[in-house]
């Protein structure tokens, strides 16, 4: 059985607009996955560009952040054996079109700038993200 990991899972502004929080934190604990951490919040500025630096430059930078910071998101900790990419293929393809029928992207998106949900994309990502969005003492040992 795989490893025992910890992602960053985040419902983003779109999803929790459209009451799609509950939608998604069913499928994870449905699948298995405990969320060990939880808040809903608003992103700020710095935080974001932050989060999404290794975007930086590209031409969609500025239109992410903006998203990203225009309401509040649910941020979680999820853990769970192979987490971190078993997360990415329930989540489906970043271009919505692009997912598999059956995964978040795939049945509530229709476009890449808003997607609903946001996953941590490896082991490095995951630790840096869960890092910047929660102290160890709101995460559940
Ligand atoms: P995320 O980081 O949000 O979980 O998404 P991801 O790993 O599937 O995709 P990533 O390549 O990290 O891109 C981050 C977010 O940037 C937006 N994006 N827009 N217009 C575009 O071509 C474009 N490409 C990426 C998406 O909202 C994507 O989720
Ligand atoms: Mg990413």
């Amino acid at each position: 059985m795989a490893d025992t990991e910890r992602t960053y899972i985040m419902v983003k502004p779109d999803g929790v607009r459209r009451g799609l929080t509950g939608e998604v934190i069913g499928r994870i604990e449905r699948k298995g996955f405990r969320i060990v951490a939880m808040k809903k919040m608003l992103i700020p500025q710095s935080l974001a560009e932050t989060h999404y630096g290794e975007h930086k430059g590209k031409p969609f930078f500025e239109g992410l952040v903006r998203f990203i910071t225009s309401g509040p998101v649910v941020a979680m900790v999820v853990e769970g054996p192979g987490v971190i990419a078993e997360m990415r293929r329930l989540m489906g393809a970043t271009r919505p079109w692009e997912a598999a029928p059956g995964t978040i992207r795939a049945d509530f998106a229709t476009t890449v700038d808003e997607n609903i949900i946001h996953g941590s994309d490896g082991p490095e990502s995951a630790a840096r993200e869960i890092g910047l969005f929660f102290k160890p003492e709101e995460i559940l040992s």
